[in-house]
C-alpha cells in the first residue's frame, strides 16, 4: 500500500485545521491538541499526519518527506524552495500581509529600514515598488522595531489590528490576502495521483 504523509502546521492553523479534518472523516488515532507526539496515524489507513512549525512544512513537502502540507500562504510566499503545487485554499486562518509604521512618520523619502520575518517577500515588494530599503531579519515582536527605532516600516501579519494599535502603529500597504493553503510534492502528485487526489476531494467536500 501506498504511505501518504500530510504536514500540518501547529497553533492556530492546526486549531482551524482540526474540525476540517473530522468533517472530512480523516480521524487521528490520538487526541492530537492534548498530544506532544508529532506523528498521528488515522483511521484511514497508511495514512498520517506530522505536526510541524510552518516554516518547516514547505520544506518537508519540497524534499518529498512529506507528500502534502498545510500551511499560511505567507510561509508559501516566503519560501524559496518550490517544487510543489499549491492545489486547494482552505479559506482559514485569513490575514493580511501588510507594511505598517509609526502614526507620526511622513512619507518616506530616500532609504528606509523594514524589519520583517518575511525578507523575502519584503524584497519584492520593495524593489517592485521601486524603493530604496534595507532589510533587518527578525523572528518574532516586529511591532517592536519601529516603536525602539530599530526600523521605519514593518511587514507583517495583520488580522484585527489591535496589536499595531497598541503599539502606536498604522498599516500602510496591503502586500498579500493570506489563508491557510494545501500543497502536493510535485512527484508524488504523479506517482500517488489516485491516493491523492481522493484526499484533496475529501478536503474539498468538508470546506
Ligand atoms: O509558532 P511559530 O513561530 O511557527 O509561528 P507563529 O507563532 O506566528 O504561529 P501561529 O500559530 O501564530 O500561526 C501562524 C500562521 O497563522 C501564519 O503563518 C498565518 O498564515 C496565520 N495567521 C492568521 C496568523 C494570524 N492570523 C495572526 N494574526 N499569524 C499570526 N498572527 C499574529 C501576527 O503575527 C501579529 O502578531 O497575530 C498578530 C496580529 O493580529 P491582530 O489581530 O492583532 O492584527
Ligand atoms: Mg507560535
Amino acid at each position: 500500500m501506498t504511505q501518504i504523509t500530510l504536514a500540518l502546521t501547529k497553533g492556530r492553523i492546526l486549531k482551524e485545521v482540526l474540525p476540517l479534518l473530522e468533517t472530512s472523516g480523516i480521524r487521528p488515532s490520538q487526541d492530537i491538541a492534548g498530544s506532544r507526539k508529532l506523528v498521528f496515524q488515522t483511521n484511514i489507513e497508511n495514512f498520517r499526519l506530522l505536526i510541524l512549525r510552518g516554516v518547516d512544512v514547505p520544506t518537508y513537502v519540497q524534499f518529498g518527506a512529506a507528500d502534502m502540507g498545510i500551511a499560511g500562504k505567507d510561509i508559501l510566499l516566503e519560501d524559496a524552495g518550490g517544487g510543489y503545487y499549491e492545489s486547494l485554499d482552505l479559506d482559514m486562518a485569513r490575514c493580511r500581509l501588510m507594511t505598517a509604521s509609526s502614526k507620526d512618520t511622513g512619507i518616506g523619502e530616500g532609504r528606509i529600514i523594514v524589519a520583517t520575518k518575511y525578507i523575502n517577500v519584503a524584497r519584492k515588494y520593495y524593489a517592485q515598488k521601486g524603493r530604496q530599503a534595507e532589510f533587518i531579519k527578525l523572528y518574532g515582536a516586529m511591532e517592536l522595531a519601529p516603536v525602539l527605532g530599530l526600523a521605519d516600516e514593518i511587514v507583517d501579519i495583520v488580522d484585527t489590528g489591535n496589536t499595531l494599535k497598541a503599539h502606536g502603529l498604522v498599516t500602510k500597504e496591503l502586500i498579500a490576502n493570506v489563508s491557510a493553503r494545501l500543497i502536493v510534492n510535485k512527484t508524488a502528485m504523479k506517482t500517488k495521483f489516485e491516493v491523492i487526489q481522493a484526499i484533496i476531494d475529501r478536503l474539498r467536500g468538508a470546506l
